[in-house]
């Protein structure tokens, strides 16, 4: 049986349907720090190692998509709550792994790179001198993961993550949140204050394309994998200004103006585009989606759940049929 922790965040909603279509309802656990009336779920706080244990055993747990964890910009406002559920929770589940013989799945993220990483085609050992709390917990649990693998055989697998967009939930304390607000704001309010420059260029992923990578990878043979700390992984390098540029396209009244704050640094210290090349060589890593795809699509999910969960949506009357929206997706 699989279990994720923080199962109801942005990544998580969306691989707990995607586990459960593979393996079955039935095979999926879900966890959070929230209570929930779904049927196969637990409250778990990640830091605390002997409810993690009980929930591992009562379930015969064999494999832990580790999703719990704190972002960037939340982690600057918080840098010791950043540390002890990043830290915190990511041991106790190398602990648990070792103990009981489990997969583990941890993402790691672009933020492990710092101001002086090279900022174009980052390869895939390079400096890692990063800027936040959030970036040192993604190069120390990198470290940590590659040594459960080396000393104790623990078989942990991980991308670094770019920033990721998604319609199902929203993202919440990360520096790259801006992408998935301008498209709210696109159908929701026609204009968005942006929190980076319009020159702001960083690599980024449709849900749908991270969702694949994870399974991907968790399915690859072990023996192919020569990464065990964490793998580079991108799909899409834009700017603030190109996406607004693109969503503009499908919604001409949308406008968009900047007003940088303290978010602007961290993004400052990230890299612009990635090679990946390695994941690709490994296990096969390949990216669907392109800015123009990821946008069309991205409207037109959103579009419709905006819709159906009777959010207001300007210009446009929910009692309405979907056509009287503002925005044009060509099929
Ligand atoms: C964040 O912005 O903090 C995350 C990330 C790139 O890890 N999306």
């Amino acid at each position: 049986m699989l279990l994720i922790t923080g199962s109801q965040g942005q990544i998580g909603s969306d691989l707990v349907t995607a586990l459960q279509n593979r393996y079955g309802v039935d095979q999926v656990l879900e966890s959070g720090r929230r209570a929930s009336d779904k049927n196969l779920y637990e409250t778990l706080d990640v830091t605390n190692h002997q409810r993690f244990r009980e929930i591992i055993s009562a379930y015969k747990i064999d494999t832990i998509y580790h999703l719990a964890g704190i972002l960037s910009a939340k982690g600057e406002c918080y840098p010791e709550r950043c540390w002890q559920v990043n830290i915190h929770g990511l041991k106790n589940v190398l602990e648990l792994a070792k103990k009981y013989s489990l997969k583990v799945f941890w993402p790691s993220s672009i933020a492990v790179f710092g101001p002086h990483t090279p900022k174009q085609n980052t390869p895939q050992t390079t400096i890692e001198d990063p800027a936040t709390m959030y970036g040192i917990t993604k190069v120390t649990g990198e470290l940590l993961c590659q040594y459960y693998a080396q000393r104790f055989g623990v078989d942990v697998r991980s991308v670094r993550f770019p920033g990721i967009i998604s319609y199902q939930t929203l993202p919440g304390g990360g520096t790259t949140d801006f992408a998935v607000e301008m498209f709210y704001a696109a159908l929701q309010q026609t204009h968005y204050t942006c929190f980076v420059r319009p020159d702001t260029r960083l690599p980024m992923m449709y849900m749908p394309d991270a969702i694949g990578a994870m399974l991907k990878l968790m399915s690859a043979d072990a023996a192919a994998l020569t990464v065990r700390s964490s793998y580079n992984l991108t799909a899409i390098s834009f700017s603030a200004a190109e996406l607004f540029a693109e969503i503009q396209k499908h919604v001409p009244t949308f406008t968009c103006d900047y007003c940088p704050d303290y978010r602007q640094a961290i993004a400052d210290s990230w890299p612009s585009i990635i090679d990946d090349t390695q994941a690709r060589q490994d296990w096969g890593w390949q990216p669907t989606y392109g800015l123009s795809a990821m946008v069309k699509d991205m409207l037109h999910q959103l579009a419709m759940r905006i819709e159906g969960s009777g959010f207001p949506v300007a210009g446009f009357d929910s009692a309405q049929p979907a056509k009287s929206l503002s925005i044009q997706i060509s099929q």
